[in-house]
C-alpha cells in the first residue's frame, strides 16, 4: 500500500476476501448452516464491506454500532460513521440464529458471497432509525419508504469473510475497489484527488465545475458515480456510463480517472454526504465536491424539500478536520451567452443573462426530438442520451382497448394493426381478448380474479412490447379500472399508453349479439357476463372515446392514427 496517499477511515483499509483455500474451506462448511438471499441493496453494501469502500466496518453493523450510528452518527468505538449498515433479515432466518452462529450470504442466483458469524439479533426500532438518520417519518423520503415496506423485521450483526465478490457483467475494467483506485493514483504519481460524486449524466456545467474545482485545488479528478441502487426513475447506469466515458475525453489528458461505485444510495441528503466522503476517503481523495442538496432527494409532494440546500456542505464543514477529507462546496455554474462561458452563480454580475436547461426540460427535449443546444452538453454525450431516449416517433407504444363484449374493440384493433403494418418501421403485436384467453389465459375463467390475472398478463406482455420499441395493441374488455390504471402505470414507464374506450352501449351490444353470448348471459347459460351479470367500470381517463354506431371500423383506427400523429408517435415520415 503506498503510504503517501490519505489514511483511509479508522486508519486501515479493510479486505474482507478470503483467500482461495479458506474460501473454498468456508464453502463446504456452509451446508451445516442457515442461508440469506440478500436483497439487491444488501449485495450493494456487502461488496463494499468486503472491498474496504466501508473501512473500518468488518461486517454488518452489531446493535451497539447500529445503535450508535442512529443517535450519535458514531460507531461504539467513537469513530465518525453517519449511516447504518445493518442486515435485514425475516423472522423465519432470525428465529434460527445464535450468537456465535453462521449464516451463509448468499446473491439472488444463490452463489454464495460470504460467511457472516453472528454476534447479535434484535428488532430495529424503524421509525426511531427513520427520524434520526433521515430526519423524517414521512414515507416520501424514499429510505424512509424503504424501511416501512423493503426491510425485514430482524437485524443481524456480525462480522463477514468473504468467499467471492458479487459478479458484475458490464464495465468490468471500471469497477475499481479502493486498493486499485489507490494503486492507479500511486501509479499516476496522484497524491491531491478530487472525487466528483454523481447519479446523473454529466454536462457542460459539471464538466466545468470539476475541471474548476480541480485547477483551482492543483489536483487531480476521480469521477466517481454511483451504479449501484440510485434513485428510482434516474437514467440507468448503461447510459449514464457511455456518456461518462464521452465526457471524460473532453478533460485534458491525464488529468481525470473514472471508476465506478457499486453503492446503495439512501438519499440522505447531510447524513449521506458525510457516507459520500468517508467512501470516497477510503478511495485515496483528499477532497470531495458537495453541492447544493447533496444525495437529497428533493421535495416531499407539499413542495418543502427534505433538508435544506446546504445542511450537506454544513454537516460536513462541522466534522471536516476529525474526517481528514476536505470538502469542496459546489459552486453552481451557470452559462453566460454573452461570454460564451460558464461561471459559477454568486460570480454573475447582476442584469447579466443566464441560460440553464433543467432535467425534466432536457427530457421533454429528448422525447420530442427538439435540439439540444451545444452550450449545454457535448454532442458525444447528447447521442448517447438520444440512443436511450429516442423521439416519440422511435419509442414503442401501447394502445390499450377496453369496452364490453361485441362492443367492436377486436374488428377496430385488427383495422389498426394492419395501417400500422402498412406504415411499417416498427413490430406490431396484437393480444386480442379472445387470442389471448385461448393462448396466454387458457386455464382462466371470469371471476373478478381472474379478470385481473388476464389483464396483468396482457399488461406484462404489452410492457415487454413497448420497452423494446413494439407496438402493442390489446383488446380485452378489461372491466376493472384499477388494474387498468395499473398497466398503465407499467406500460406508460416503458414509452407510450394510449386507452381507448370503445363506449358501445350495453343495448347496442345485446342487439348486435354477434357471438349469441347476451342471450346466453340472459338465460343464465353463460354466468358473471359482463355487463349483465358482472360489472363494467367505465374509464374515467381513456385517450379517445371511440362510438361505433355511426362511424365505421376503419373510421375508428383513422381516429386513434390521427391521435397517434398528434402525440407525436408516428413520425411524418411514416405516413
Ligand atoms: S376480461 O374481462 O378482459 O378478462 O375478458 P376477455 O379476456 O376480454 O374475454 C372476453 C371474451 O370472452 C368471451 N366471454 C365472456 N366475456 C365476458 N364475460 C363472460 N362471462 C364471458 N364468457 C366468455 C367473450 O367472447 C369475450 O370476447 P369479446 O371479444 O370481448 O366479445
Amino acid at each position: 500500500m503506498p503510504t503517501h496517499l490519505i489514511r483511509p477511515h479508522g486508519g486501515t483499509l479493510v479486505d474482507l476476501l478470503a483467500d482461495s483455500d479458506r474460501a473454498a474451506e468456508l464453502k463446504e462448511h456452509s451446508r451445516d448452516w442457515p442461508s440469506w438471499d440478500l436483497t439487491s441493496r444488501q449485495v450493494c453494501d456487502l461488496e463494499l464491506l468486503m472491498n474496504g469502500g466501508f473501512s473500518p466496518l468488518r461486517g454488518f453493523m452489531n446493535k451497539a454500532d447500529y445503535e450508535g450510528v442512529c443517535q450519535t452518527m458514531r460507531l461504539a468505538d467513537g469513530t465518525l460513521w453517519p449511516i447504518p449498515i445493518a442486515l435485514d433479515v425475516t423472522e423465519e432466518v432470525a428465529e434460527g440464529l445464535a450468537p456465535g452462529g453462521k449464516l451463509a450470504l448468499r446473491d439472488a442466483e444463490g452463489n454464495m458471497l460470504a460467511m457472516l458469524t453472528v454476534e447479535d439479533i434484535w428488532q430495529g426500532d424503524l421509525d426511531a432509525e427513520a427520524e434520526n438518520v433521515f430526519g423524517t417519518t414521512n414515507p416520501e423520503h424514499p429510505a424512509v419508504a424503504y424501511l416501512a415496506s423493503s426491510t425485514d423485521p430482524w437485524y443481524v450483526g456480525g462480522t463477514i469473510e468473504g468467499l467471492q465478490r458479487p459478479k458484475h457483467y458490464d464495465f468490468v475494467l471500471l469497477r475499481l475497489g479502493p486498493a486499485q483506485v489507490r494503486d492507479e493514483f500511486a501509479r499516476l504519481g496522484w497524491r491531491k484527488v478530487v472525487a466528483f460524486q454523481t447519479r446523473n449524466p454529466m454536462h457542460r456545467a459539471h464538466q466545468e465545475l470539476t475541471f474548476r474545482a480541480a485547477a483551482e485545488l492543483e489536483a487531480n479528478l476521480l469521477i466517481h458515480p454511483v451504479v449501484g441502487l440510485t434513485k428510482p426513475g434516474d437514467v440507468d447506469h448503461y447510459t449514464r456510463v457511455r456518456c461518462y466515458q464521452a465526457i471524460l475525453r473532453h478533460y485534458p489528458k491525464h488529468t481525470a480517472l473514472m471508476s465506478l461505485l457499486p453503492l446503495a444510495m439512501r438519499l440522505g441528503g447531510p447524513r449521506e454526504a458525510m457516507w459520500h466522503a468517508i467512501i470516497r476517503k477510503n478511495f485515496g481523495c483528499t477532497h470531495l465536491i458537495v453541492g447544493r442538496d447533496h444525495a437529497g432527494p428533493g421535495s416531499d409532494s407539499s413542495g418543502t424539500p427534505f433538508y435544506g440546500p446546504y445542511d450537506a456542505q454544513e454537516l460536513l464543514q462541522q466534522h471536516e478536520d476529525e474526517l481528514g477529507i476536505a470538502m469542496v462546496p459546489f459552486k453552481m455554474m451557470v452559462y453566460v451567452p454573452d461570454r460564451d462561458a460558464y461561471v459559477p452563480i454568486d460570480e454573475v454580475p447582476e442584469g447579466i443573462k443566464t441560460l440553464s436547461i433543467s432535467g425534466t426540460q432536457l427530457r421533454e427535449r429528448l422525447s420530442a426530438g427538439r435540439e439540444i443546444p451545444p452550450w449545454f452538453s457535448f454532442p458525444d454525450v447528447v447521442q448517447e442520451l438520444r440512443r436511450t431516449y429516442p423521439p416519440r416517433s422511435r419509442q414503442g407504444f401501447t394502445v390499450f382497448f377496453t369496452g364490453l363484449s361485441g362492443a367492436g374493440k377486436s374488428t377496430i384493433a385488427n383495422v389498426l394493426m394492419v395501417k400500422l403494418l402498412e406504415m411499417g418501421g416498427r413490430p406490431v403485436t396484437l393480444w386480442d381478448g379472445d387470442i389471448v384467453r385461448k393462448n396466454l389465459s387458457s386455464e382462466l375463467g371470469f371471476s373478478k380474479e381472474h379478470r385481473d390475472i388476464n389483464i396483468r398478463r396482457i399488461g406484462f406482455v404489452a410492457a415487454q412490447n413497448t420497452r423494446n420499441g413494439g407496438i402493442a395493441i390489446c383488446a380485452p374488455i378489461a372491466p376493472y379500472d384499477a388494474i387498468r390504471k395499473e398497466n398503465r402505470e407499467l406500460i406508460s414507464a416503458c414509452g407510450g399508453y394510449i386507452l381507448v374506450h370503445v363506449a358501445t352501449s350495453l343495448e347496442v351490444c345485446e342487439q348486435r349479439d354477434t357471438k349469441g353470448l347476451y342471450a346466453k348471459a340472459r338465460a343464465g347459460i353463460i354466468k358473471e357476463f359482463t355487463g349483465i351479470s358482472d360489472p363494467y367500470e367505465e374509464p374515467d381517463d381513456a385517450d379517445i372515446v371511440l362510438d361505433t354506431v355511426d362511424v365505421t371500423p376503419e373510421e375508428c383506427a383513422q381516429q386513434i392514427i390521427l391521435h397517434l400523429e398528434r402525440e407525436g408517435y408516428i413520425g411524418a415520415g411514416e405516413t
